[in-house]
């Protein structure tokens, strides 16, 4: 037995062991180098040593561990599925073990990167240790030929409703990496604090990163006499910290996806520079959860600062993509306010989902014209979707069905599917105050990114899917991993691997080693039992 997670789209069983000593050298010509260094510098904590590398012998030996650029590697799976990015082929690998040498072959970079994390998961659990392990150190004879079902494997960390320390950003990218997932989605802006810096704005982080306190206790269970911690919370990840994450995940082939909210979630920035918002009225960094009414006005000053800020933003991030939110902005201030009713009629529209609509296409213009790519919570399909816009389909999968349908681009991240926020157990007494909901790992496991309703020649448009972690109930790395694991081990078989070698029995079975793996990683985990309580 292989305990891959996420599995392999083919393995086949070889018998015998390939010995790892202290004498293999790995054998990594050219542009391999850098997955080199990365090899040996994962394997060294736990093996004690560091394996050596070769990078231009002339005549290699037949015996150690080879890396290799090998374009027609990429043959031997025949039709590529999904064209959305030209660059899933690039993360396709094959890995053969036998007893006397270990071949990583890939079309790319991304691939050799994947085809290592793999040869990690075949050694015992203990290489995942931070401190030598005295052992024998062997890998079993296999050859393996994989590629992943989607381009966007994702997971969504939200460091608003709690900011999260820089340290545990970068630990965060590691275990992402481990499962062999690409996007790390990255919410930066919201209600409850303005967490990225913007040297033109300074005030976005002096002010709009710190709130007074938290709500205490379940927001629906406290509306009429909430209660507060009486603790100042906040923090921000300066643009020299952000380049340093974005350049470490680019070194695990993890795109960061950054999300700046716009019109609503903008409570923290209007606290910042009121003349952002409708009302002349002074608003503070929000201390609660739910669904703020303080929203973006639509003067031109505004845009102005949302261009400004999405400068940097892009400057910040070289992925394609840029995030703009879109979800959850109520309309009360707008209908209320002149300026914004004027905008209206001076655009011929009728209703403020209309202007919702003008309001997103505008950034969809101007993020386009600078050569990247809008994408937006599923409300920007409410009143007309912007042409170059991707949405990410979060209240069901209806949003990403309508947009796939219409041709463009989507990511799912189902509510009912994706929301590692939501409860894994019905273990109430026993489990931390939750947003509610309920996803255990079979539900996480069972989803299917392509629904039925998208027409056969639009599925294409699916990118891949992510899960959530959205931190109104979650204040500590811990809690986070807590809630994100093994459920995102699930996840990263959903968008890995092939639908038709998905079991949740075999999956379960190489989960309990693969825990082992987070736990010697110092990952926290919901650990699962087979007899479980939740689960039948
Ligand atoms: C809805 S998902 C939100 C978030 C909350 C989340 C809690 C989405 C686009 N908006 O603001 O944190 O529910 O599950």
């Amino acid at each position: 037995m292989y305990p891959l997670v996420p599995l392999p789209a083919l393995i086949q069983s070889k018998n015998g062991l390939f010995q790892l000593t202290p004498q293999v050298k790995i054998y990594s010509p050219g542009l391999t180098r850098p997955i080199a260094d990365y090899l040996v510098a994962v394997l060294a904590p736990a093996l004690g040593f560091q394996l050596n590398i070769m990078s231009d012998e002339k005549q290699p030996p037949d015996s150690g561990i080879f890396l290799r650029l090998n374009p027609a590697a990429q043959a031997a799976f025949g039709e590529i599925q999904h064209q959305a990015e030209p660059s899933l082929a690039s993360e396709a690998y094959h890995l053969v073990i036998s007893t006397h040498a270990v071949v990583l072959e890939a079309p790319g970079l991304p691939g050799l990167f994947y085809g290592v994390q793999t040869l990690r998961q075949l050694l015992p659990a203990e290489i995942y240790s931070p401190v030598p392990v005295q052992r024998a150190w062997t890998i079993p004879c296999v050859a393996i030929s994989d590629k992943p079902r989607f381009l966007w494997r994702g997971a969504m960390l939200d460091s608003c409703r709690h900011f999260m320390p820089l340290e545990f950003i970068y630990k965060f990218i590691d275990t992402l990496a481990l499962h062999k997932l690409n996007r790390f989605h990255w919410h930066l802006t919201d209600d409850q604090g303005w967490r990225i810096e913007i040297n033109r704005y300074p005030r976005l982080t002096e002010v709009g990163a710190f709130r007074k306190q938290t709500l205490l206790g379940h927001y629906r269970e406290n509306m009429e006499q909430p209660r507060y911690d009486g603790i100042p919370h906040g923090g921000f990840y300066t643009q020299a910290e952000i380049r340093q994450i974005v350049a470490y995940a680019q070194k695990r082939f993890i795109t960061v996806v950054p999300e700046i909210e716009m019109p609503g979630h903008a409570q923290a920035a209007i606290a910042a520079y009121p003349e952002l918002g409708n009302t002349s009225q002074p608003v503070e960094v929000s201390q609660t959860w739910g669904i703020h009414e303080h929203i973006f006005n639509v003067n031109e000053t505004t845009f102005e600062f949302l261009q400004n800020v999405l400068t940097e933003v892009m400057d910040l991030f070289p992925g394609q993509y840029i995030h703009i939110g879109g979800d959850e902005a109520p309309k009360k201030e707008w209908r209320a306010s002149p300026a914004a009713q004027n905008r209206m009629k001076e655009l011929g529209l009728t209703d403020e989902d209309q202007l919702q609509s003008y309001f997103i296409k505008r950034i969809d213009a101007f993020l386009t014209a600078k050569g990247r790519r809008l994408l937006g919570w599923d409300e920007i399909l409410e009143g007309g979707l912007a042409p170059g816009a991707t949405v990410m389909s979060w209240r069901g999968e209806q949003g990403g069905i309508a947009a796939a349908n219409a041709g463009h681009a989507v990511v799912m991240a189902s509510n009912h599917y994706t929301y590692l926020d939501y409860l894994q157990s019905t273990d109430q007494e026993n489990e931390p105050l939750s947003i509610g909901g309920y996803i255990p790992l079979e539900k996480v496991y069972s989803f299917e990114p392509i629904p039925a309703e998208i027409q056969s020649a639009q599925t294409q448009h699916v990118l891949g899917a992510q899960g959530q972690l959205w931190t109104e109930y979650i204040s500590t790395p811990a809690q986070v991993e807590y809630m994100a694991f093994p459920r995102l081990c699930a996840l990263a078989e959903v968008v890995w691997s092939p639908s038709d070698v998905k079991n949740f029995d075999n999956f379960t079975d190489r989960l309990l080693v693969h825990q082992e793996r987070l736990r010697h990683s110092g990952v926290n985990y919901r650990a699962y039992k087979s007899s479980h309580p939740g689960l039948k």
